[in-house]
């Protein structure tokens, strides 16, 4: 598939997605979303990929879903269409971890599309926020689901009830962030990140972002068995033996995926 408004490339264990409709701040179209989610499904296929970063521009990592592709939409259309629900849900079910790396304007689908990704790197420029309000709409792909669930009921109600952006540092503070960087090493960052990940066993990986996500669908006691569950299924891996035998021998793991 040719892409026109992403630039996909490899770099070392990392799948690096960009969103590239520069004229737009990246604003989210079907074409966009599309090639998104074709993109991370030829990365979650592909076996020397560990985890994908996806990332903007410094001025916009993404300002929302594309106004004007939105602006004559009726109910019937959005409805019937189910306009963008089918691939955005392809970021949502990627296994392998997906992180944000985010500079500039992260608002609407934009700050969405962020707190659907595992992780959330943000640049010192960074601006979140759910604006959708001032449209006439409320959010319509997790920010009311999503943020309050990252930063808390207040600062999610404050944010998508008045449209107010919150800068990269109150993002860090209210746990929507985990780390802050100078704009431009945001990207060089969350690569750093999948660098690390890439020392350990890809399906403990997995199974902890599956877990983790779990967290935030079930209760206590049934989140507890499935990690329960997925703590005893390591011990069937190749990995665990060796993760375990190279700290007794004092050296260090050869992880092989398995
Ligand atoms: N859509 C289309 N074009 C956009 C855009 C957007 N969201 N945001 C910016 N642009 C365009 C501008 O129209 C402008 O185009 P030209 O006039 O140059 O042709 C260009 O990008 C540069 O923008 P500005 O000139 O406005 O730049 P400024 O620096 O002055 O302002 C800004 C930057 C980000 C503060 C401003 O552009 C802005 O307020 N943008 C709109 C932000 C917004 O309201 N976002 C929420 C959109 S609604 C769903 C999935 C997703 C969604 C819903 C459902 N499902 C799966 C069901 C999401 C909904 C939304 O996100």
């Amino acid at each position: 598939m040719a892409y026109s408004a992403i630039v996909v490339e490899k770099r070392g264990p990392a799948g690096l997605v960009r969103l590239n409709r520069p004229e737009a701040l990246n604003a989210l179209n079907d074409t966009l979303v599309d090639e998104l989610g074709h993109a991370l499904a030829g990365f979650e296929a592909d076996d020397a990929i560990v985890a994908i970063v996806l990332t903007g521009s410094e001025k916009a990592f993404a300002a929302g879903a594309d106004i004007a592709a939105m602006a004559t939409m009726s109910w019937m259309d959005a409805y019937r269409g189910d306009y963008i629900t089918r691939n955005w849900e392809r970021v949502k079910t990627c296994r392998k971890p997906v992180i944000a790396a985010v500079s500039g304007f992260a608002l609407g689908g934009g700050c969405e599309l962020a707190m659907m990704c595992d992780i959330i790197v943000a640049g010192e420029s960074a601006k979140f926020g759910q604006p959708e309000v001032r449209l006439g709409i409320p959010p319509g792909a997790g920010g009311t689901q999503r943020l309050p669930r990252a930063a808390g009921k207040a600062k999610a109600m404050d944010l998508c009830l008045t449209a107010r952006f919150m800068d990269a540092a109150e993002a860090e503070r209210v746990g929507l962030v985990s780390r802050i960087v100078a704009d431009e090493r945001v990207v060089d960052e969350a690569l750093a990140i999948v660098d690390t990940m890439a020392g350990y066993s890809l399906p403990v990986l997995m199974m902890i972002k599956e877990s983790v996500n779990r967290a935030f669908e079930t209760t206590l006691t049934e989140g507890l068995l499935f990690e329960r569950r997925s703590f005893h299924a390591a011990f069937g891996l190749e990995d665990q033996k060796e993760g375990m035998n190279a700290f007794l021998e004092k050296r260090k793991a050869d992880f092989r995926h398995r």
